[in-house]
C-alpha cells in the first residue's frame, strides 16, 4: 500500500516537473509525506499549492453498506474507526429488498475495483449481508442493527446463513459496527504491517484507559 503511494506521488512529481520543466523531487518532506502515504490526513502540513498537490485519495480497502440511511448513526461506528487506523474506506446506502439489483452489481464489482473486505449493515429481516456474500468472493462482515425486536430479528437474519455462503457476524448495533471495522483491519493486518503496528497500538491504548479508571468513590 505504501509503495503504491510512494510510485504515485514520484509519477505526480515527474508530471509536475514537466510542465514546469524543474525538478521538484526535493519538494517533498520525506517523513511529512510517509505519514500522509499512510492515510493519517491530519498530518498533511502544507498549504495546497502547485507544487505539492495532495496525492489523490487511496483506493478504498474496505466499503461499508448499510440498508438504509437510518442505518447511519449505528454505522458510522465502523466508518470512524476505520478512520482513526488510517483504512482507506468507502460508505454508501444499497438495499437487498429496495435496490437488489444495484446491490448485486456492487458486490459484483467489489473485488475487481480493490476492495478488500465489506462491512454490511442492515435491520429487520433485510438479509443484506447475505445478499451481497452471495455475489462476492471477499470476506463480508455483518453488523445487525438495533430493530423493532431489539435487534433478534437483525441477528438472525444475518448469522444465520446456510452452510456455503459465510457472514462473519457481528454484535447487534454499534459495538458491532466497531467490532466489524477492527475485525476488517486485522484481516488487511495480516499482510499490512503498517497497520498491524497501528492496531496494537489501539489496543495499548484501549489497555491503558482501563487501567488507569478512578472509581468514584
Ligand atoms: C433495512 O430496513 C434497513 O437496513 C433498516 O435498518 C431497516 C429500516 O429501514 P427504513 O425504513 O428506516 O429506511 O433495510
Amino acid at each position: 500500500m505504501l509503495s503504491d503511494a510512494l510510485q504515485r506521488n514520484a509519477k505526480h512529481e515527474a508530471r509536475l516537473s514537466n510542465i514546469f520543466g524543474c525538478d521538484l523531487s526535493a519538494v517533498n518532506e520525506s517523513q511529512r509525506f510517509l505519514d500522509f502515504a499512510r492515510n493519517d490526513r491530519t498530518s498533511w502540513p502544507f498549504t495546497e499549492n502547485l507544487y505539492n498537490l495532495p496525492m489523490p485519495e487511496s483506493k478504498p480497502l474496505v466499503a461499508v453498506i448499510m440498508g438504509s440511511k437510518s442505518d447511519w448513526d449505528t454505522m458510522r461506528n465502523a466508518v470512524e474507526t476505520l478512520d482513526e487506523l488510517g483504512v482507506p474506506n468507502e460508505a454508501r446506502v444499497l438495499s437487498a429488498h429496495r435496490t437488489p439489483d444495484a446491490t448485486a452489481e456492487f458486490a459484483r464489482g467489489a473485488a475487481d475495483r480493490g476492495l478488500r473486505v465489506i462491512i454490511a449493515g442492515a435491520g429487520g429481516a433485510a438479509h443484506l449481508a447475505g445478499v451481497i456474500a452471495a455475489h462476492t468472493w471477499l470476506p463480508v462482515l455483518g453488523v445487525p442493527i438495533q430493530s423493532k425486536l431489539q435487534g433478534l430479528d437483525s441477528l438472525l437474519s444475518t448469522a444465520q446463513m446456510p452452510g456455503g455462503i459465510p457472514v462473519g457476524t457481528l454484535a447487534i448495533g454499534e459495538a458491532g459496527a466497531k467490532n466489524a471495522a477492527l475485525l476488517a483491519a486485522a484481516i488487511l493486518a495480516t499482510s499490512d504491517d503498517t497497520l498491524r503496528q497501528k492496531l496494537e497500538a489501539f489496543r495499548r491504548k484501549q489497555s491503558e484507559a482501563v487501567l488507569s479508571v478512578k472509581l468514584p468513590r
